[in-house]
């Protein structure tokens, strides 16, 4: 085994994505951030589109610059991709995209959405089975609308990528299914590691467009087509985002934490060899995804700071830099507590063209005042999904009988001292945030143990734990 182990992971999140170098020599990762490049959907008359060519450019780009980046002689040992959970491509036998690949804001789930919650029997029966609740970006329904709009897609498409699937086939050649990912789709059997056939059927989806999901840490051969990266091996790692971030989780093994990825969404959960079902769990919108392993992260999807990131887009003076952020939180520090906090479930948050205008209407409608200015929001939106936190933490609690002593957040909402605070305050319980690029460092510790550089998880979140920065905030009266 040489000395020092150079892995790259691939990480692209809805609004930005990059390529971390990994190094691990002695028990310790060292992150270089190589690449990192904005990411966003765009509109084609009224349907929201990624933009795919890009992605995929921007990731060679990163790769190659990873690989001049590493030291005189040495070598890219892996390379591994996690993406944003539901999205997919569809492809042909040779890959070749034959139908646009949508967005999960498009609003064209809408119908088939409200068709589901209005179907009582079928909602139960397909949570039952999946798990996973009826929220509107669920594959399932976006490739219900495609399959009921375009009948001729079921002959023009063999396979159905999910998109760090499709990035794992251009870089590798080789197309599978990678399980947690394949489990954010609501088409996953929870009681098993392969798709629900029932389920499928409901969707009315072609169940030749899926093969059994191969679990993380699969080895899917060389690179291809790329002479910089002759000999890096392909591992499919956690291909959920999220399931990479709570990999990366510093947690004690007592399995008393509550975990917080931190980003554009807030996914509250925790870590179970059994799901969380039943009526009280729909009702809670608890979604059972699966870790790479095959067992399970129930966790709730609260809207997270997308809030912020839409209202910012509504101000003239953002902050840019990271010295202008510490003031904006700052300023927001100061203010009174709000009068009232946001409902952060109101479906209306999900894709408006003025985050601002739907927050004040909300206000308006409950007979709130609105926040006066950029600060006033940040205030606002931070404590109400620091009560968001909370309010999931409780039901996890009531449904499991467990008893949370600590919460660890990482992404990057850990870095905001005022979400970090208002959710220890509003769950009474310690906030542990980490100075943590969790999604790619749970990407690399599945790439170092699929090498047989570490020998599991538990060892690699005891060597990781040793050497990070970390803050507690304490509840606040
Ligand atoms: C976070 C995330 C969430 C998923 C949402 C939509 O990046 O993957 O886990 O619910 O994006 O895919």
């Amino acid at each position: 085994m040489p000395q020092i182990i150079f892995s790259a992971a691939i990480d692209l999140g809805a609004t930005s994505g990059r390529v971390i170098l990994g190094a691990w020599s002695h028990h310790r990762l060292t992150l270089t951030e190589i690449h990192r490049f904005p990411n966003t959907f765009r509109s084609l008359g009224a349907h929201d589109y990624w933009d795919l060519g890009t992605l995929w450019h921007e990731v060679q780009t990163g790769l190659r610059a990873a690989v001049a980046a590493l030291p005189r002689g040495a070598k890219l040992a892996s390379v591994g991709v996690d993406v944003w959970g539901v999205d997919y491509a569809l492809v042909d036998d040779a890959g070749r995209l034959v139908f646009p690949v949508h967005a999960y804001r498009d609003a064209r789930t809408q119908p088939g959405l409200k068709r589901l919650a209005n179907t009582r029997a079928a909602l139960a029966r397909i949570y039952a089975a999946t798990g996973i609740p009826n929220v509107f970006y669920n594959s399932s329904l976006q490739l219900e609308e495609t399959v009921a709009r375009c009948p001729a897609i079921t002959d023009l498409a063999t396979r159905c990528l999910f998109l760090p699937d499709y990035f794992n086939f251009l870089l590798s050649g080789r197309m599978e299914n990678e399980l947690s990912i394949a489990s954010t789709s609501q088409l996953i059997d929870v009681h098993a590691t392969d798709w629900s056939r029932a389920t499928l059927d409901h969707f009315r989806l072609p169940p030749q467009w899926f093969s059994k999901p191969v679990l993380a840490g699969t080895k899917l051969g060389r690179v291809k087509n790329f002479p910089e990266l002759a000999g890096t091996q392909v591992i499919a790692v956690p291909g959920h985002d999220t399931a990479c971030a709570y990999d990366a989780m510093p947690a004690a093994p007592d399995g008393n934490d509550l975990y917080i990825s931190s980003g554009t969404w807030s996914l509250v959960g925790f870590e179970s060899d059994t799901p969380v079902l039943g009526t009280e769990a729909l009702a809670a919108r608890i979604s059972n995804e699966r870790i790479g392993d095959g067992r399970y992260r129930p966790l709730t999807n609260v809207i997270g700071l997308w809030l912020l990131e839409g209202t910012l887009k509504d101000f003239a003076s953002r902050p840019t830099s990271d010295r202008a952020w510490a003031a904006l939180i700052s300023a927001a520090e100061k203010l009174a507590a709000p009068a009232a906090l946001l409902d952060v479930t109101d479906p209306s948050f999900t894709n408006p063209s003025s985050m601002r205008a739907v927050i004040d209407a909300q206000l308006k409608k409950r007979r709130l005042r609105a926040p006066k200015n950029l600060a006033g929001y940040t205030r606002l939106i931070c404590d109400s999904l620091g009560r968001g936190h909370a309010d999931a933490m409780r039901a996890f609690e009531k449904m499991t009988g467990r008893k949370f002593r600590r919460i660890l957040i990482v992404g990057g909402g850990s870095k905001n001292r005022l979400l970090c605070q208002a959710t220890a305050t509003a769950a009474g319980i310690p906030v542990v945030s980490f100075a943590l690029e969790g999604t790619a460092v749970g990407n690399l510790a599945s790439q170092l143990i699929a090498l047989r550089a570490v020998k599991n998880l538990a060892t690699f979140r005891r060597h990781l734990g040793a050497g990070i920065k970390q803050k507690t905030y304490v509840p606040r009266r």
